[in-house]
């Protein structure tokens, strides 16, 4: 028989112990946005000393790129052992860490390489590894795309998930945004699945969430949100409808959904339900509150492949 969906109703046990790693400009724009929720540990990783000086972040690391890219180019197979100095010192810093997310825009220098070293010293340190990156707008040319595709395929090399959001993804929704402002809506985009983790997810929670994602390398994306009637049928369908989910061609292998708005157990049991109708029947699927809302329902499904 289908199990039903996990319902986690606020988080369980103490709070997570978590460390978020931002990398290159991406990484370090969004710490130094503050949207992020407070964490234990906060990393700066670039080539820039400049942009690095004001960040507020425990620990600041200045990456030499060429290191990094050969830090990052080594095999994964011994990932629990560093492979240079600089990522033993990031290890580290995650001593005791429950979970990493390394943030950065795929596609440079010291973001892109700077996310692998992140989730590999994640791993030296035995801390569950999420690393959230952008992928390049189609317009920002060939070699750019070209070096995120080895960035990605060197974090799909390594224990942990990855969660790949498009650039392209903005200007679908919103064609006229100046690319500044797009990089800006973007930076929220990204802080977006941080945020609604730690804030729905608690240290007693972790052992489920780990076993639910065991299978899925490359997590993707989409939110919806309505505030009429019916609520859970309009975001669910949504979601179902979803271009960057892309449910109907890609088979998931497991959901979470992230909710947010007044919603008791049978609206989220509900919501779970839903989603799964489309879904394989032995894919499962966890849905979270994530805090309360002025009126209706937003709901983040993250989706794995
Ligand atoms: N969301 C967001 N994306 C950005 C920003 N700046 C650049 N990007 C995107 O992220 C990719 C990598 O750029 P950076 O984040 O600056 O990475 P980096 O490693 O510092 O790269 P270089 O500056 O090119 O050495 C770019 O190709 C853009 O697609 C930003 O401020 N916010
Ligand atoms: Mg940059």
């Amino acid at each position: 028989m289908c199990p039903g969906p996990i319902i986690i109703q606020g988080p369980n046990g103490p709070p997570l112990k978590a460390a978020i790693i931002g990398c290159g400009g991406t990484g370090c724009n969004i710490l130094a946005e503050g949207e992020l929720v407070a964490t234990d540990v906060r990393i700066a990783v670039g080539s820039e000393p400049d942009t690095m000086k004001s960040l507020k972040v425990e620990k600041r690391m200045l990456a030499n790129v060429r290191e990094l890219e050969k830090n990052a180019m080594i095999s994964s197979k011994a990932v629990r052992l560093a492979g240079s100095e600089f990522e033993k010192e990031l290890a580290g810093a995650l001593e005791g860490v429950d979970i990493t997310f390394t943030l950065a825009g795929l596609g440079g220098l010291s973001g892109g390489w700077g996310a692998v070293v992140g989730a590999r010293a994640a791993n030296v340190s035995r801390s569950m590894s999420m690393c959230v990156a952008s992928v390049p707008f189609s317009v920002e040319g060939g070699s750019r795309r070209e070096r995120a595709k080895a960035q990605l395929h060197s974090l799909t090399q390594l224990p942990g998930s990855i969660l790949v959001v498009p650039n392209d993804m903005i200007l679908s929704e919103a064609p006229s945004l100046p690319i500044n402002r797009a990089f800006r809506v973007m930076n929220s985009v990204l802080a977006s699945p941080v945020n609604l983790f730690l804030k729905s997810i608690g240290k007693d929670d972790l052992g489920t969430v780990k076993k639910l994602l065991a299978d899925s390398t490359m997590l993707a994306m989409d939110s919806a949100e309505w505030d009429r009637e019916n609520a859970e049928y309009a975001v669910i369908e949504h979601l179902e409808k979803s271009k960057w989910l892309d449910l109907s061609s890609n088979p998931a292998k497991s959901a979470m959904l992230f909710v947010e708005g007044h919603a008791l157990y049978d609206g989220l049991n509900e919501l779970g339900k839903l989603f799964s109708r489309n879904l394989g029947k032995d894919c499962p699927v966890m849905v979270a509150s994530a805090g309360d809302r002025k009126s209706g329902l937003r709901v983040t499904a993250v989706v794995g492949f």
